[in-house]
């Protein structure tokens, strides 16, 4: 391996950043788009802070030639994007719905000409309206249409695509949408989550066969977030309550995509809660075991639990609620991967810290807390870099301030700021420094 010095990377890094259609793309009703469960659930009562949509985000589908000028001015060396299935077949089965797929094959034209590698995902959660209405992903039908789906786009970009990600964050679409009734489709059930879950897990797996049958050149993998649980103090019990957590938000998604099987603990636990297990059918596991060339990591914010199973926290907060800032959580956890998985390459698909700023008055936002977030993880991931782990890329999350889910536009997580009144893209501080670090690959 070639050494590491200081904090330079290797070459061939991925410096990245990431988006998710429905947070940026807009024009909703553009070019035959199909409705999405995200639609639906935007636009019902009380759903999204202030009753914010995605109908416009970042109206990126009309200014993409614009976005990928300023990535080029990034100098990224990647983009990781989603696809809208609802583009592509606009009930989720049928025949390509050609403008959608016009669309995807100039962004990764335009990122190519642009010496920038397109990543692709293909659900980051935006399921056809249509599908919803026949079950979902409770249906075992959703897996097989979303293999299809994956098809048709390794047929039409399997060469140009550099990796694509199956899923993305299928505990996110789990619990937010099934179990806590915060993200589309609203639902609040143990019972019907696990289906999800086991739905979602098989249409991974298909879609990796689909990638292997295409023979398209590029890679494949999963996108999943994970927290290093930590216990709050020394006791057993703590320990005990890490351990159940570690199992249930992190092995439960990585073992059957990595062994082919779900862990025990959760497994038990999920079989008293749902009728999800009368749902595996033989061969299942199988292919939902598929190897990968990749798993994508996401990281934001680590965990800890204390005797009583309750959440403990003990570092600063974003302006998320829910993030702890804490660096050297990225690097414990991309050694423990390793470790557990010394055969799977990994790229951080997602980092990124949530801030509330607004431009004002001002040339520039100020974003500091940003740019010592993402100084102090990549110090972390190059620290687990040498120590060996193959690690291959960083995409930060975001490219632009979004759409983000049920905090609508006032969450920001962006290095570029967006005036949603013009549409104007202003790079922040953050964008500066991130651009100087990959103009010298390090810092
Ligand atoms: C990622 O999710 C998403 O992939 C991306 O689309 C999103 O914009 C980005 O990160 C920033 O959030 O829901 O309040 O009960 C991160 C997902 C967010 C999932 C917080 C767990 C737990 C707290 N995580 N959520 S809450």
């Amino acid at each position: 391996m070639r050494e590491l010095v200081g904090t330079s990377f290797p070459p061939g890094f991925v410096f990245g950043t990431a988006t998710a259609a429905y947070q940026i793309e807009g024009a909703v009703h553009a070019d035959g788009r199909g409705k999405t469960i995200w639609d639906t659930f935007s636009h019902q009562r009380g759903r999204i802070l202030h009753g914010d949509t995605g109908d416009v985000a970042d109206d990126h589908y009309h200014r993409m030639k614009a976005d990928l000028d300023l990535m080029k001015w990034l100098g990224l060396r990647g983009y990781r994007f989603s696809i809208a299935w609802s583009r592509i077949q606009p009930t989720g089965k049928g025949a390509v719905n050609h403008k959608g797929m016009d669309f995807y094959k100039r962004l990764v034209d335009g990122l190519r000409a642009r010496g920038i590698k397109p990543m692709a995902t293909l659900f980051h959660w935006d399921l056809p309206q249509a599908l919803q209405n026949h079950g979902g992903w409770e249906s075992r039908d959703t897996a097989k249409r979303f293999a299809d789906y994956a098809q048709l786009m390794f047929e039409a970009l399997g060469d140009q695509v550099d990796t694509w990600m199956t899923l993305n964050e299928p505990k996110t679409f789990v619990q937010n949408g099934y179990r806590w009734n915060v993200h589309a489709p609203g639902v609040k059930s143990d019972a019907r989550a696990f289906v999800v879950l086991h739905h979602l897990m098989l249409g991974h797996g298909m879609a990796v066969q689909a990638h292997r049958a295409s023979g398209a050149g590029g890679k494949i993998g999963i996108a999943l977030n994970m927290s290093p649980v930590y216990p709050s103090d020394r006791s057993s019990g703590a320990k005990k309550a890490a351990n159940w957590f570690d199992d249930f938000s992190n092995r439960l998604y990585l073992e059957p995509v990595l062994h082919g099987h779900y862990p025990s603990g959760p497994y038990n636990w999920i079989a008293k809660h749902s009728p999800m297990p009368k749902k595996i059918r033989s061969g299942d596991m199988a292919i939902i075991g598929s190897p990968i060339d990749v798993l994508g990591v996401q990281y934001y914010s680590p965990a800890y639990r204390d005797r009583h199973n309750n959440a403990v926290v003990k570092h600063p907060r974003s302006a998320a609620s829910w993030q702890q800032i804490y660096p050297q959580g990225l690097e414990d956890l991309l050694v423990r991967l390793h470790r557990d998985y010394p055969r799977t390459p990994l790229v951080v698909t997602e980092n990124g810290i949530a801030t509330k700023e607004y431009l004002g008055k001002h040339k520039r936002i100020e974003d500091k807390q940003r740019v010592k977030f993402m100084h102090d993880h990549l110090a972390a991931a190059h620290r687990a870099m040498a120590k060996g782990v193959p690690l291959q890329g960083y995409f930060a999350w975001s490219l632009m301030d979004n759409f983000e889910w049920n905090q609508g536009y006032s969450m920001r997580f962006g290095i570029v700021y967006v005036d949603y009144k013009t549409q104007r893209r202003v790079p922040k501080r953050s964008a500066l420094w991130y651009r100087d670090v990959i103009r010298r690959g390090g810092f």
